[in-house]
């Protein structure tokens, strides 16, 4: 018989890291589990977005400004929904929402918190450009009841897990609980994510630079010096680097992840913290970069080391190559 490849289901992955700790209630494992069913709801969705005419938009904007497609308001729904019951989290908090999420009544609070963006990148749907679904997770700060804004404020080094799904050319659930990072591909046909990025590893050095280059202008001088010497000519140093940018965090992330180099949001004259969110794009994304052996920072310290003040606030942040992130510190630090 020839040799079947190694199938390892995502739901079959976690019950085995949850048999890792003998400790564990099988909560974790639940959130985990229901973060999966919310996954393919979302893709079923977003997979024939252009063909049931969800698209348009709603009138509805966002804490942020963006006008809301109705995808984000489907994606939004469908992961508070399959999230709201299991017993596992004790409140949640979402990009669309500008306030924190309650459990229902009828429904036990349980021990985690779950902040997410259902869907970043949701102004490229049209174009059918790679979109993605980003969450965070923390174990509660207050001890019983309903969760509040508190449990929801924790700096990113308390996560226990985070990770992204990314809805390209294929599917992909990547996430981490603290134990490196793994990645599940999509099989469509049998509605299973099986493993297929095990533990991932970022190179410790890249060749790839990743920002909207559109607003330099607006940049910090040694932002400015920081693109400019990527982009010279120096064979002993691996330059010129090579620009690429989807605009979507999630698909500039997961690229950065799996080539290296740096992906980055800077601040500017007209936005000093930048365009990104902290607690559900920020410090998700450098959790998983960190825990594959790459540096975040926000230009002077790791993300994870951000204490928030509010739900929706902004960060610079670069994430990538340890080699790379240095560096660009080191610009911006006026150090180079
Ligand atoms: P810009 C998408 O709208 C998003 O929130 C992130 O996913 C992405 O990295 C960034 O904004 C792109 O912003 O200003 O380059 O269009």
């Amino acid at each position: 018989m020839s040799a079947l490849p190694k199938f390892m289901t995502l739901e079959r992955f976690i019950n085995e890291q949850e048999m890792m700790h003998p400790g564990a209630t099988g909560e974790f494992s639940g959130l985990l589990h229901d973060l999966s069913l919310a996954a393919k709801l979302v893709w079923r969705e977003v997979s024939k977005a252009g063909l049931v005419n969800i698209l348009g938009t709603t009138d509805r904007m966002n804490v942020s400004g963006d006008v809301v497609k109705k995808l984000d308001e489907f994606a939004d729904e469908t992961i508070y929904k399959a999230m709201d019951h299991g017993g596992h989290v004790c409140v949640m908090a979402s990009e669309e929402n500008e306030d924190i999420l309650q459990i229902p009544d009828q429904y036990t609070a349980g021990k985690y918190v779950l902040l997410y963006d259902p869907l970043d990148g949701s102004s490229n749907i049209d174009a059918n450009i790679t979109i993605g679904s980003i969450f965070s997770v923390f174990k509660r700060a207050t001890t019983t009841g309903k969760g509040t804004l508190q449990d929801c404020l924790q700096p990113g080094y308390k996560q226990v897990a985070a990770g992204y799904i990314i809805y390209g050319s294929s599917t992909i659930f990547v996430y981490s609980t603290g134990h490196g990072v793994h990645g599940f591909t999509l099989d469509p046909s049998v509605g299973e994510f099986l493993l297929s990025h095990e533990d991932i590893r970022i190179p410790v050095k890249g060749k790839i630079y990743s920002l909207n280059e559109g607003n330099f202008c607006n940049w910090e001088s040694g932002m400015q010096r920081y693109i400019q010497y990527l982009k010279e000519q120096d064979k002993a140093t691996d330059r010129p680097y090579s620009l690429r940018y989807i605009g979507t965090m999630v698909g500039d992330s997961h690229r950065t992840l799996l080539y290296g180099g740096i992906f980055a949001y800077p601040g500017d004259k007209k936005n000093p913290q930048g365009k990104l969110r902290l607690m559900y794009e920020c410090n998700p994304m450098a959790f998983i970069i960190e825990q594959a052996g790459g540096r975040s920072s926000d230009g002077t310290k790791s993300v994870l080391q951000v204490q928030p003040a509010s739900l929706h606030q902004h960060t610079p942040v670069f994430l990538g190559s340890t080699e790379d992130v240095k560096m660009c510190e080191e610009f911006l630090q006026g150090k180079r």
